[in-house]
């Protein structure tokens, strides 16, 4: 009787052309008053650190600014509003280098400095922290382990390609019952012959569902991590996304579960073994995330100052009222702070001095500055501020999960007091 159901293919069914990005909209229509202009973005910079960025660095940030406010700021919205990541802007990223920028150009990398790269996060994250994501699990948690840590073969077949955007990579290190302690990981390396068996369950592999090749961090029979290069297109590799999120709508966020897979040993990371492999990684990704939670910042402050100057009750400007003012003040402070931070660290970086707990200190500071500024733009906006009438909303959902992967708030804070007191509060 149901005979239909089984030649179903929902694949095949006619489907509803998507809404014009541009065009589509459901959010109030602007008074005089509500007007925010995306191209009149006027960056924070009290202390004029602009004076102390490199020719290049400043025309990376502004090559990189120009393409968010064009590309994907009149984008965004609506792509996030449909839990859509815009798949389109990959081949963007692509050509403006966005994709392991620091990597030398024989891989495919533009040997841009540290400070460059983290300006590109900045201004990534402006547009939106879900490309910005995309950006920093491409260069630093999958094109950084197969450079630091991969074979030759592995570099030429990855590594050129990753970068033009015609390969996408994951990073799989968390699962369901494995977060802020890695150390504790279920997920298996088999010897096999000549290769290996891997089995478990990855949870929150951002772009899994979209990517090509995951680096997937295992432990052996020896119980000692090792890290594998497994494409996704492998028998036994399934790669569901999690779609129901309040937060980075418009990125991909997905699971990796591996049952049997086997992979040969050339698909193993060769030269590193252990929790070092993926936490150095992390220290890679983190170090982009603190610049660019600036960038998001940067955003809602601009978008708030916008609001003040230009909303009237009362007679005039909101701007004028002491309390708005505070505000602002509040926000320029903490964002002032946080670039004097990003910049140093940066500087650390680029002499090779760096120490992971630094970069622990800059994301704890600055993520949590990020939120709190998003939040008390959100005020400043009423209540069109809870619309996709401005992007303040969604920089503020977007850096709930940003505050929480790379290392929890907690984690940074005990990663710091360890630093300063000697003493590990994790065992
Ligand atoms: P511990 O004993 O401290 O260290 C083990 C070995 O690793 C070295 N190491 C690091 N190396 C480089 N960078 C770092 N940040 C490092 N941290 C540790 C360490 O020197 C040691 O080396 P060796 O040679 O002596 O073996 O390890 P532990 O197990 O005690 O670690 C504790 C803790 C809590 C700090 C660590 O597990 C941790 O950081 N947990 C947080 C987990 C986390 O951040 N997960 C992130 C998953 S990926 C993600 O969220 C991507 S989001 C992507 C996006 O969309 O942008
Ligand atoms: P838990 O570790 O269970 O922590 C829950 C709470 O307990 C937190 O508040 C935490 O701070 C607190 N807590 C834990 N331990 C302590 C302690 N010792 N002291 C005090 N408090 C503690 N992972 C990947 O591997 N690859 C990815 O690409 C990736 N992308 C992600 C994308 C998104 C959108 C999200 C939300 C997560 C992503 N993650 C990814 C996972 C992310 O790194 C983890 O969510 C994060 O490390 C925290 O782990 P958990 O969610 O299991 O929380």
């Amino acid at each position: 009787m149901f005979a239909f159901l089984s030649s179903f293919d929902a694949t095949v069914m006619p489907q509803p052309a998507p809404p014009d990005p541009k065009t589509a909209s459901s959010s109030p229509t602007p008074s005089a008053s509500e007007t925010w202009d995306p191209a009149a973005f006027d960056p924070p910079d009290f202390y004029d650190l602009d004076a102390l960025l490199s020719d290049e660095a400043t025309a990376v940030r502004d090559r990189v600014r120009a393409f968010v406010t064009e590309e994907v700021v009149p984008i965004i919205e609506k792509y996030a509003q449909r839990g859509e990541f815009p798949r389109h802007l990959i081949s963007s990223f692509a050509e403006h280098g966005l994709l392991g920028p620091t990597l030398p150009p024989e891989y495919g990398g533009e040997g841009h400095s540290n400070i460059a790269y983290g300006l590109i996060m900045q201004e990534l994250e402006r547009g939106d922290s879900g490309l910005r994501s995309f950006c920093s699990v491409t260069g630093a948690l999958v094109m950084y382990p197969i450079w630091q840590y991969g074979s030759d073969a592995q570099k030429e077949r990855w590594l050129p390609a990753l970068a033009r955007g015609e390969a996408i990579g994951c990073f799989g290190l968390t699962e369901p019952d494995v977060g802020s302690n890695p150390a504790e990981m279920q997920t298996r390396a088999r010897r096999d012959g000549d290769g290996w068996v891997l089995d478990g369950h990855k949870r929150w592999s951002t772009n899994a569902t979209i990517a090509d090749v995951a680096v997937i961090w295992a432990k052996d029979e020896d119980d000692t991590v090792r890290g594998f290069l497994v494409e996704t297109d492998r028998d036994g590799v399934e790669t569901p996304p999690i779609d129901d999120s309040w937060s980075l709508r418009a990125a991909v966020t997905s699971e990796v579960v591996l049952d049997g897979v086997r992979v040969p040993d050339a698909a193993r990371l060769p030269e590193v073994s252990g929790l070092k492999g993926p936490l150095s990684c992390l220290t890679q990704a983190r170090y982009g995330i603190c610049w660019g939670t600036i960038g998001a910042a940067m955003a809602c402050f601009d978008t708030a100052r916008q609001h003040a100057q230009n909303r009237e009750q009362f007679g005039g400007p909101i701007g004028r009222f002491q309390l708005m003012q505070e505000r602002l003040v509040d926000m320029v402070q903490e964002i002032t702070k946080a670039q004097l931070l990003n910049w140093r660290l940066g500087t650390l970086k680029e002499a090779g001095t760096m120490r992971p707990q630094q970069v622990s200190l800059a994301k704890r500071n600055n993520c949590q500055t990020a939120l709190d500024v998003a939040r008390s733009a959100r005020q400043v906006l009423g209540g069109n501020g809870v619309t996709s009438m401005y992007p303040v909303m969604r920089h503020m959902n977007n850096l709930e999960s940003v505050v929480t992967y790379e290392g929890t708030h907690e984690v940074h804070t005990l990663i710091v007091g360890e630093d300063v007191t000697g003493l590990n509060a994790f065992t």
